[in-house]
């Protein structure tokens, strides 16, 4: 596959979560369905119904799609729009989280399991208890502890919820209020349920105060992404509204994360959404734009780009459409 070009270009693909299992590379992305209705900030324009999952024997084979790996019509609390997924790999089994709208209109995230990577997926019949909103990413630490990390603002209803129960009417954070960091919650060793309360994670500036809401720059929007480099911990995540992918570093899990810069500019469409990973020794940045169909929002394609740090831990600022 080469760099920055669409991994696949017979469906719509976004959002992708890859990770290296047995060798190879797997990635799970969103799958965008075409159509001709109007964009909106609720996001109902991303209609998608089911899951692909991608694999790659290594970076110069060419991208395969392992066909239908979970549909929303077995998933028996799902109504509509199955967002972001993510997997992860723990006690032999893979896990595949979810969000998706449930029968009240409300997002929240389910887990599917399964015995290969690239699926079929067995859903739960219900949602993960207390879970809400979406792009849930997991992290099974070098221990063995597994921790997801998930919320987006806007559609994502991530604002709906402070005061610990679902309120349309909740006023977005503003101005110089501190803004929403993402969920953070450890999972049970069941995979499936949560060990801690969810909590929300802070993101603080270069003084140690916690990142306002007018700072659009930086704060958290949505699509976050867990890794470790060195031992340390970098948080990743889009800033929505300006577009950028960007990150921030704790020496734990579950922080305060220090904002540390930006991993890349924009690309093509409105939405940017990532992972990292690392293969064969080299880090990788996989992400999606909407250059396959012209600028369209919700049809968009996964490509990937190699990623490069600093001696000092930092992150080179990636510009997508330059070498
Ligand atoms: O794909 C639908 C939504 O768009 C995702 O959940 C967000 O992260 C954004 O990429």
């Amino acid at each position: 596959m080469k760099e920055r070009t669409p991994l696949v270009t017979h469906i719509f693909t976004a959002d992708p979560s890859a990770h290296v299992f047995n060798g190879k590379i797997y990635v799970y992305p969103s799958h965008d369905i075409p159509h001709d209705g109007e964009d909106n900030d609720d996001g109902d324009e991303y209609r998608m119904e089911d899951y692909h999952v991608l694999s790659l024997d290594n970076l110069d084979a060419d991208c395969v799609d392992n066909g239908e790996a979970l549909h929303m019509k077995n998933v028996p609390w799902v109504s509509k729009q199955m967002w972001a997924p993510d997997c992860a790999y723990k006690n032999g089994k893979y896990y595949l989280y979810f969000p998706a709208r449930d029968k009240d209109g409300i997002f929240r995230i389910g887990v599917a399991v399964s015995d290969k990577p690239e699926g079929p997926f067995a859903p739960e019949d219900n949602y993960i208890e207390g879970s809400y909103s979406i792009d849930p990413a997991v992290l099974v630490d070098d221990d063995g502890r597994a921790y997801i990390y998930y919320g987006g603002l806007w559609g994502g209803q991530l604002e709906m919820w402070q005061t610990g129960k679902f309120d349309e009417n909740t006023p977005r954070p503003a101005g110089k209020d501190k803004a929403l960091g993402p969920m953070f919650a450890e999972l049970n060793d069941d995979m499936k349920s949560f060990k801690t309360e969810p909590k929300h994670l802070e993101i603080l500036d270069e003084n140690g105060e916690p990142l306002k809401a007018e700072d659009e720059d930086r704060r958290y929007f949505e699509g976050p992404w867990m890794h470790k480099y060195n031992g340390l911990y970098y948080l990743s995540y889009s800033t929505g509204t300006t577009h950028y992918l960007v990150y921030a570093t704790s020496e734990n899990p579950d922080g305060p994360f220090t904002y540390r810069g930006r991993i890349m500019e924009p690309v093509i469409g409105w939405t940017t959404h990532h992972s990292i990973v690392e293969y064969q020794g080299k880090w990788y940045l996989f992400y999606h734009d909407c250059e396959l169909s012209n600028g369209i929002n919700h049809r968009r394609c996964v490509k990937y780009t190699e990623l490069k740090y600093n001696e000092d831990g930092t992150i080179q600022t990636i510009k997508p459409y330059e070498k």
